[in-house]
């Protein structure tokens, strides 16, 4: 097929992640098998939605090693992480659940993870002022953490989720901290943060640390920090509201767990319809583009919605975060229906009719997997979460840029720390706009079908 004086190969022909020298592989590879060269995704191949890799299986069968190690920093991050073990329920012990922070308020039981899993930074009761700096500097100074998290079996989950607001001062500046020392840990599981950005009306100080804080997520002493930052805002999150199965609204804290609990939940072992945290880590790094949105219609009655793409667009039309649509390069579905629907609604008819729906909202959109698990009840529900990344962080991030810009002159970091943050935005910001413009100039629409999903 030729278009735009490119040819283009077959959809059933193009390998979801071949190497330089065309040896196809595993969606999830880093490396080629064959040869060994690095691979690096083609962003002018036709964009297509890969198959996800086959489910390892519960990890616990063969070793006691966790599977997420999650991780909260600050009261907020240690809320989230609580409340999302509750969530987890039976399968808790799959994973582990720990938090960290410099200061604990007298309402313990609110944080909601038992006590011995909550570990204090710092020998004092000294908080962080609300600031990063401070947060950063208390993180840096508590040797036990190491220690603490290789005895939680970090070094052998396959991610270290990190979950914190990005408001705080131990969040925003402990966060990427602890992120970075990772690998040096010898902890080398897919790097994951969820960083809660301040509401529009909090004080400027929230978004000077949350500005400041996500500038070393994306990089940490020169190096990328992370594999993938999602981000949401509590704005956005006031006015969210959904329901349970139950019928339930549940709390702000609890959507977010829930994005996690989707995220951590796998299909069973060698299924290829689950989204596996591999396949979620493949892209980011050759494409320089690091944060996503998340999207989240649950429960959602298929004899209300109609379909699939009625669930989409509630989802859609309900973004956690301000959010440039037009410019998002990846995107995520994880959609999990009622067993009921299992024989109405086959994987391959939602494959398509997501590949329609996407090629309409996100224009941009180049990469793209859909993974697909059942829940075992007799409803007509389903639950749909979309991560979508690569966008200009711009819309997202005003706010924060704001109150950043009218705190640093008066803040006690110092300039040269300051230009650190600045080159770190302004630099991703660039990448960002290359990237889109390659996927611009290399395809103009995406016309491929979507691949099939393999028996
Ligand atoms: N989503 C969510 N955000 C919250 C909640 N409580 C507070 N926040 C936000 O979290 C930010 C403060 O984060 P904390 O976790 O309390 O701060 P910290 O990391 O402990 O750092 P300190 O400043 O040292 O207390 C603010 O921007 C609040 O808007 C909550 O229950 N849920
Ligand atoms: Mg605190």
């Amino acid at each position: 097929m030729e278009e735009n004086g490119k040819v283009f190969k077959p959809m059933s022909d193009v390998a979801p992640n071949s190497c330089p020298n065309g040896h196809p592989n595993q969606p999830s590879a880093k490396f080629c098998g064959t040869c060994g060269k690095k691979i690096e995704l083609d962003i002018n191949a036709p964009s297509s939605i890969q198959t996800p890799s086959p489910t390892s299986g519960d990890p616990l069968a063969t070793t006691k090693s966790p599977d997420f190690c999650f991780v909260g920093v600050g009261e907020v991050g240690i809320k989230l992480v609580g409340t999302l073990r509750e969530l987890v329920g039976s399968n808790m012990d799959n994973h582990a659940f720990l938090g960290f922070d410099s200061e604990f308020s007298s309402n313990f039981h609110k944080l909601r993870l038992p006590k011995q899993n909550v570990y204090k930074i710092g020998t004092d009761s000294q908080g962080t002022g609300h600031f990063w700096k401070m947060g950063e500097k208390l993180a840096t100074e508590s040797s036990p953490i190491k220690q603490i998290l290789l005895d939680k079996g970090a070094n052998h989950a396959r991610a270290v989720a990190m979950l914190f607001a990005l408001g705080g001062g131990m969040g925003s500046g402990g966060g990427p901290y602890l992120m970075s020392e990772l690998s040096d840990w010898g902890i080398h599981g897919a790097k994951l943060a969820l960083g809660v950005l301040p509401a529009d009306d909090e004080p400027d100080q929230m978004h000077f640390n949350a500005y400041s804080g996500l500038a070393r997520l994306i990089r940490y002493r020169q190096k990328y920090n992370c594999d993938m930052i999602i981000l949401l805002n509590n704005s956005n999150l006031d006015r969210y509201r959904t329901v349970d199965r139950s019928g339930r609204e549940l709390t702000n804290n609890e959507v977010i767990a829930t994005i996690c609990n989707m995220i951590a939940t796998e299909g069973p072992a060698g299924t290829y319809t689950s989204i596996n945290i591999n396949d979620l880590i493949t892209f980011e790094r050759s494409m320089k583009a690091f944060h996503f949105a998340p999207f989240l219609s649950m429960s959602h009655s298929t004899r209300i919605y109609g379909s699939l793409t009625g669930v989409l667009e509630s989802a859609f039309a309900r973004p956690l975060m301000p959010f440039d649509r037009d410019t998002a390069v990846l995107s995520y579905l994880f959609l999990r229906i009622s067993d009921s629907l299992r024989e109405k609604m086959t994987y391959a008819d939602l494959l398509s009719e997501y590949d329609a729906w996407r090629q309409q909202r996100l224009p941009a959109n180049r990469v793209s997997y859909f993974g697909l698990s059942y829940t075992s009840d007799e409803m007509d529900k389903m639950d749909a979460m979309l991560l979508v990344g690569g966008h200009l962080l711009a819309p997202t991030i005003n706010r924060s840029h704001e109150g950043y810009s009218r705190m640093k002159e008066s803040s006690t970091v110092t300039p040269d720390e300051l230009d650190v943050i600045d080159d770190i935005h302004r630099g991703y910001d660039h990448d960002l706009r290359t990237l889109y413009q390659r996927v611009q100039e290399g395809t103009g629409t995406s016309t491929g079908k979507p691949r099939q999903h393999k028996k």
